[in-house]
């Protein structure tokens, strides 16, 4: 039998092999990034992996895919649902980004943290909103919803086994082997004709909208590696003579702990594709839809955290653009330096990230008693705390990762009152719950204070 993290772990590690068959490049930003992994190791040795072991890294990818409707949303939650990955947080790129980006997003990833060890392997997955009048006149979108009702992304064949696997937890070898060649091959870049006009037809409006909307098919459109060291990586890929984008989104490179997550790709390139004209003869074209990110994972941030973090980002662009002069990055460094605690107990003592906390083997044996809270423990050597891992996207991130890779600006009529989405509405939507990422992080911080204090005997406070 294969359990569900078996599966995930092989699905993961086959869209890696046909993604690099599709797209070299992407092979040279996993051996760049392996290069990178073990030179951290080296130089850091235990310390390079308080965030993950060195396998569960080099393993480590995340995809994104994007998909048309609600229902081809739902039978995504399915195929996931069978590989142990769920639906957490809900991402609201259509304010996001300055370009037009009419999509609506939910990450599916594995939960509980022992499955998160053994494959934390989650891909971004987003759905256009043909209903948003700020994109969508009333006469495209009926012609939009009425072609992507028309498509059939998932065989039946796959989403019968995916509900298999869900519901028994596993699979006979065989029917696992078919489950991973045809979730493999859903995600794979059609070779069928683009019919260009209806594609440029979109384009005009967003180059997202005609990568979902404009193509019968879906395909995985980058697979990203971890890094433990991405200012490093950065450097080695510009090296190579490969065009990364001018920056590497998220928190500044600076001396403190890293938090959140720092991404960065190199830009979309251009593929061979087949159109066929409204006459009916086809060409060869090329499309530039797929591209390579990486990334570096830091400390997962509380609310409270995640607040400060967008206050200094509206900070920082609100200086570089009173000083065009200046580089982004050394203000966004000023910044952090000034108000961002610089050490893991500050974070942890002012409750802004989350840390896992267990007993310390060497703790005070002299009879003394352990003081009550959790900062205190850590101070008196009772206990030691473990920075929780950030397993999320950053919304203003993805946007930046969508935006870097859009041919045009598109059109966004904003006289227009947007259409409403939410985690609620999503839920409903794929018919689960979309999971809160904050809940999930305290839920495992709190089970690990709930065991010190049991262990030593104090009342949860
Ligand atoms: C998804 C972009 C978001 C990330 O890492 O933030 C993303 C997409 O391009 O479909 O993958
Ligand atoms: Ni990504």
């Amino acid at each position: 039998m294969i359990s569900q993290w078996q599966l995930r772990a092989a699905f993961a590690a086959r869209l890696s092999q046909m993604y690099g068959q599709e797209v070299p490049a992407y092979t040279t930003l996993v051996d760049v990034s392996r290069e990178v992994n073990e030179d951290v190791l080296r130089e850091q040795g235990a310390d390079a992996e308080r965030l993950g072991s060195i396998s569960r890294v080099t393993a480590e990818r995340h995809g994104a895919i994007r998909v048309g409707t609600p229902l081809e949303l739902q039978q995504v939650a399915r195929i996931f649902g069978a590989l142990g990955m769920h639906p957490v947080g809900f991402y609201d790129l259509r304010e996001a980004a300055a370009s037009a980006v009419p999509v609506i997003s939910t990450a599916f990833r594995p939960v509980d943290g022992e499955e998160l060890a053994r494959n934390p392997f989650r891909v971004f997955t987003s759905m256009l909103t043909p209903a948003d009048p700020r994109f969508f006149d009333a006469d495209l979108r009926s012609r939009l919803e009425a072609f992507l009702a028309r498509r059939e992304l998932f065989p039946p064949e796959l989403l019968t086994l995916a509900d298999r696997a869900a519901a028994e937890r596993e699979l006979p070898e065989d029917d696992a082997e078919r489950l991973l060649q045809l979730a493999v091959q859903a995600f794979e870049l059609s070779p069928e004709p683009v019919d260009k006009a209806w594609y440029e037809t979109l384009e005009r409006i967003s180059a997202v909208a005609a990568d979902i909307g404009g193509v019968r098919s879906t395909h995985i459109n980058h697979l990203t590696p971890r890094v433990l060291d991405i200012d490093d990586l950065y450097r080695r890929m510009t090296d190579r003579g490969i065009e990364m984008i001018d920056t590497i989104q998220g928190p500044p490179a600076w001396k403190g702990p890293d938090v959140l997550l720092r991404q960065t790709s190199f830009r979309a390139l251009a593929e061979p594709r087949a159109m066929r004209a409204p006459d009916g003869t086809v060409t060869s074209g090329a499309l530039r839809v797929r591209f390579g990110e990486v990334e570096a994972r830091g400390i997962a941030l509380t609310r409270e955290g995640r607040a400060l973090y967008d206050e200094l980002l509206a900070q920082i662009d609100e200086q570089a653009s009173a000083k065009p002069g200046e580089a982004r990055s050394d203000i966004a460094r000023a910044l952090w330096e000034r108000h961002m605690p610089g050490t893991e107990q500050e974070l942890a003592a002012d409750e802004l990230a989350y840390f896992t906390y267990q007993l310390a083997d060497d703790r005070p044996r002299d009879g003394s008693k352990p003081p009550a809270g959790i900062s205190e423990l850590v101070r008196q050597g009772w206990a030691h705390a473990e920075p929780i891992v950030y397993e999320d996207f950053l919304p203003r991130s993805a946007a930046g990762i969508f935006q870097s890779n859009l041919s045009g600006e598109g059109t966004r009529n904003n006289d227009q009152e947007g259409t409403a989405y939410d985690a609620a509405w999503l839920s409903g939507a794929i018919e689960r719950d979309v999971l809160d990422p904050y809940a999930l992080y305290a839920q495992q911080q709190n089970a690990s204070l709930a065991q010190v204090s049991e262990q030593l005997g104090l009342t949860p406070s």
